[in-house]
């Protein structure tokens, strides 16, 4: 077979959500070819037609494999810095106070304005790059340091670049011009709403810049009947929807995401029951963020329980951002997900992988199954829990993105 990679004497956790087979494979074998996963299961059930793929395959010694981790909540591309907002906060500041005063998202719109693409693309690559180094095969970026129509599309087409770099993460864009209402529009709310439902979005749209439309759900961001306007106009463009819904306080954005068949409902921490029940019917993935969480100091953790009880498929990212969430790493998030939420370790990694995935509408990947995009990640690990366990650490032997060998 062309092409064809394979690793045998593996441990698999497969990541899939099939009963019939146990989700962690011992005594495995994966073989690869084209960029597709051929063959992902027990060494001695491995098809004659691999006969020669498994004669050339890789004795990887016992060390797991897993999907290539996606990171399915990001905010990569903006220009300038914020650590002295971090040192304000440190001071007592509040997110809110900063961002009233004209910092938080407005200091990243302001720097972002002033960059030229070019200087946008860099940085943004070279973040992208340390995700990479961390498992991380696929990212979404969200816009929304624009918040002007040119600024956004300048953003958006900054992620294009990025989708078509090579030796570069997958990258799945957002449009997240709904993210906080700029100061010239600050008395002239709803002249923002049609700039964004009857300009940007037809054209984010019909040049296919993105693939979702994202918007902030909050008191210092947008109302539920501004957010509903949006969703309308993103649905009827064909564009699938997000949500930063209850981070700060409870807007029943969750119940809004799910009524709107949301990919995805992200943060959640003020999210009450009726949130949780109408996302498990609608099927809207619960994004968790425990870095912003962390950063914050926020004291309210999102509804873990009522979530795995109502079956709400939960995700885990690192809402990298230079204000709320300044990280690189997947599995940092990972470990504070587990620690400050209570996630278990199998689900902390369901939700880097396939119900990542889910949240990105993407169905080929975040499994190790037969037919699936060839993303893996290699672990050095006796246990998996290791990956989790440990921070500022890798773990990480080798990185394999659409059938490459990246890492
Ligand atoms: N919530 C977040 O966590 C990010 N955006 C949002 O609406 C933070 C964005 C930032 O602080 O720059
Ligand atoms: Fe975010």
């Amino acid at each position: 077979m062309a092409d064809a990679l394979a690793w045998t004497n593996a441990r698999l956790a497969t990541c899939a959500p099939t009963r019939d087979h146990p989700r962690a494979v011992v005594n495995a074998t994966l073989i690869c070819a084209d960029g597709k996963i051929r063959y992902a299961g027990p060494t001695d059930e491995v098809p004659r037609e691999f006969a020669a793929e498994l004669a050339h395959a890789q004795d990887v010694g016992g060390a797991w494999i897993t999907p290539g981790l996606i990171d399915c909540h990001t905010h990569l591309v903006f220009g300038g810095d914020r650590s002295e907002e971090f040192e304000r906060r440190l001071e007592g500041a509040s997110y809110a106070e900063l961002q009233a005063a004209g910092g938080g998202i407005f200091g990243s719109m302001t720097a972002t304005r002033n960059a030229d693409s070019e200087t946008l693309f860099g940085a943004a690559a070279s973040r992208l790059r340390t995700l990479a180094a961390t498992g991380v095969t696929t990212v979404e970026i969200k816009s929304g340091y624009g918040l002007d129509t040119a600024t956004e599309l300048r953003m958006l087409e900054v992620n294009r670049r990025l989708q078509a770099a090579d030796n570069l993460p997958d990258v799945v864009s957002t449009c997240l011009a709904a993210h906080a209402l700029p100061p010239e529009y600050s008395d002239r709310r709803d002249r923002y709403i049609r700039t964004l439902t009857d300009e940007l979005l037809p054209e984010v749209a019909a040049r296919g810049l993105a693939s979702a439309v994202d918007a902030f759900g909050e008191h210092i961001a947008f109302t539920a009947d501004e957010i509903e306007r949006i969703f309308v106009t993103a649905s009827a463009l064909g564009l699938q929807l997000k949500l930063h819904a209850d981070q700060l306080s409870n807007q029943h954005g969750a119940a809004l995401a799910a009524r709107f068949g949301a990919l995805s409902a992200d943060h959640l921490e003020y999210t009450d029951s009726d949130g949780v029940a109408a996302m498990a019917s609608a099927g809207t993935v619960a994004v968790l963020l425990p870095v912003a969480f962390y950063t914050l100091r926020e004291s309210r953790v999102p509804p873990i329980a009522e979530l795995r009880r109502a079956g709400v498929p939960m995700a885990v990212a690192t809402d990298a951002n230079p204000g709320s969430a300044p990280t690189l790493s997947l599995p940092l998030a990972m470990n504070m997900a587990c620690t400050l939420f209570g996630l278990t370790i199998e689900e902390a990694l369901l939700g880097v992988t396939r119900n990542a995935a889910q949240a990105l509408g993407l169905q080929d990947r975040g499994t190790l199954e037969t037919g699936q995009r060839c993303d893996l990640c290699i672990w050095d690990v006796e246990r998996l829990a290791q990956i989790v366990c440990w921070t500022g650490h890798s773990f990480l032997k080798s990185v394999v993105r659409n059938g490459v060998i990246t890492a």
